[in-house]
């Protein structure tokens, strides 16, 4: 079939409308991107006919979570710890950084990581993880293998970021930038893929759920294998209070032999925008804020307390034979849609700037692997410790820059007063994680800088 006449049995020819006016090398280029878009899929998608997951339904067969929580996480933290220590040490844990979403509601044009973020410091994102993850090579003496996800909005400048930073500090061989894949933008009532030029389809990222067909398509997967990673410990770039390689959840992780585990929070609130992680038919899965009915939300325990409690904050550890299984069965996560404001051609080709959501783009989570896994796990952690994301910009209500600084301000406050340090309530910290990465480290190099003093003093 002509490529016109496969356009046309999907009710997408006008995307050829502009062609005869291109050049040689532009229509070379867009027939490309014409030919790496599964027309079939997205018809289907369009049109409803995907097996489109219902959530409101799904949501009221949810339960809570089975998880470790409080006392249980503090019981087993010894062990967990040491275990995760013994697989870091033995350089059997690598690092999954996804840095593909661009920060539209943060009111940023640059690829997020490279937000300034350090309350004192003014470090990026990028670099504050960075700096955590050479922290935590010197600390236990090994390398640790770094894989970056971009998107392409994003990829160009995060390289370059990188390039001209002398890589965060991190050595060449221990830095893999990839970037993921795209999914057309369509009309919201037409269902026709939007041109963002004359030479161009309006594109954008394929969802952070993209990670697993991008880790296996940019060789990521074999590169770990060969390095003998087994596990990957997985953050977000906007939230620069994440743990990087964290000893316990790993611990957790690898003594219940899971193939995902979860870091959870307790939810602030019931619309808290964050997913919420919880049990269906025996699988442990994560509805996100936008697909729960408010009624489920704000559905309380005997205790008064809020029934789905557990807050997804993105931070997961993944088996990385787990990953390499589901290669193939990623592919068939649900697409979740999106109402978006997208820059379009009209027919005319001119480009038209909507005020408000004219187009659904198509995402796919990484989360919705979890009701694959054969066993997976759910830990809580204190989201003081380890969770203030970058979301909006600052002067709204949660998740501001203002926010994520106070947060990280107030835990590095409470790290030098466990250690016995009085600071006057007005004095800004910001402890980087190469003096001291915890609470134990702080206390260690207080009462060692103690000793030194009083060691000078008595001579
Ligand atoms: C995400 C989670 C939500 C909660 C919250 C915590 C999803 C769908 N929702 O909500 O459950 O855990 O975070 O902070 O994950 N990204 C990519 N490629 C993409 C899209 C996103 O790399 O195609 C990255 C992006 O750079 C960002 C992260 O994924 O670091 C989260 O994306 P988001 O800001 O769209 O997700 P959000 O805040 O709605």
């Amino acid at each position: 079939m002509s490529a016109l006449a496969t356009l046309a049995s999907f009710q997408q020819d006008h995307l050829l409308q502009f062609a005869a006016q291109l050049e040689r090398d532009e229509l070379a280029a867009f027939e490309q991107q014409l030919a790496d878009i599964d027309f079939e899929l997205l018809h289907r998608l369009t049109k409803d006919e995907e097996a489109t997951v219902d959530w409101a339904a799904l949501a009221t067969r949810a339960e809570p979570p089975i998880a470790v929580r409080g006392a249980e996480v503090d019981k087993n933290r010894d062990r967990a710890i040491e275990v995760g220590e013994a697989a870091i040490r033995s350089g059997r844990v690598g690092m999954i950084l996804v840095a593909g979403g661009q920060g539209t509601r943060l009111g940023f044009d640059q690829p997020k990581g490279l937000f300034p973020i350090g309350p004192l410091s003014d470090r990026t994102l990028f670099q504050m993880h960075c700096d955590r993850l050479l922290a935590v090579m010197q600390r236990y003496g090994v390398a640790i293998p770094l894989y970056v996800m971009t998107s392409p909005a994003t990829d160009q400048e995060t390289r370059e970021y990188f390039s001209k930073n002398d890589r965060c500090g991190l050595d060449e061989d221990l830095l893999t930038i990839f970037c993921q894949g795209s999914m057309p933008a369509v009309d919201a009532e037409s269902g026709k893929v939007l041109m963002a030029s004359k030479s161009e389809i309006a594109l954008s990222p394929d969802g952070h759920g993209g990670l697993v067909a991008a880790l296996h398509k940019r060789g990521c997967l074999n590169d770990a294998r060969a390095r003998g990673i087994e596990h990957f410990y997985y953050v977000q770039v906007d939230n620069p209070m994440a743990r990087i390689c964290e000893p316990e959840l790993i611990g957790f992780h690898i003594l219940s032999e899971s193939q995902m585990t979860t870091q959870v929070v307790k939810k602030r609130f019931a619309k808290e925008k964050v997913g919420n992680v919880v049990q269906i038919d025996g699988k442990t899965q994560i509805i996100e804020y936008s697909d729960l009915p408010d009624e489920i939300a704000e559905a309380t325990d005997s205790q008064g307390e809020l029934k789905f409690w557990a807050g997804n904050i993105a931070i997961h550890v993944f088996q990385r034979e787990f990953l390499e299984s589901v290669v193939d069965s990623a592919d068939g996560l649900p697409f979740h849609r999106a109402h978006k404001a997208v820059a379009h051609l009209d027919a005319s080709g001119l480009l038209v700037k909507p005020a408000g959501p004219n187009a659904i783009k198509f995402e796919r989570f990484i989360f919705d692997l979890l009701p694959l896994a054969d066993t997976a796990m759910v830990v809580e952690a204190d989201a003081a410790d380890v969770f203030a994301p970058v979301k909006n910009a600052d002067g709204a209500a949660v998740d501001t820059p203002a926010h994520t600084k106070a947060a990280i301000v107030a835990q590095h406050r409470s790290w030098l007063q466990q250690a016995g340090v009085k600071i006057p309530p007005d004095v800004q910290v910001e402890i980087h994680p190469s003096w001291a990465l915890d609470a134990t480290e702080v206390r260690a190099k207080v009462q060692s800088e103690l000793k030194i003093e009083a060691d000078t003093y008595l001579r």
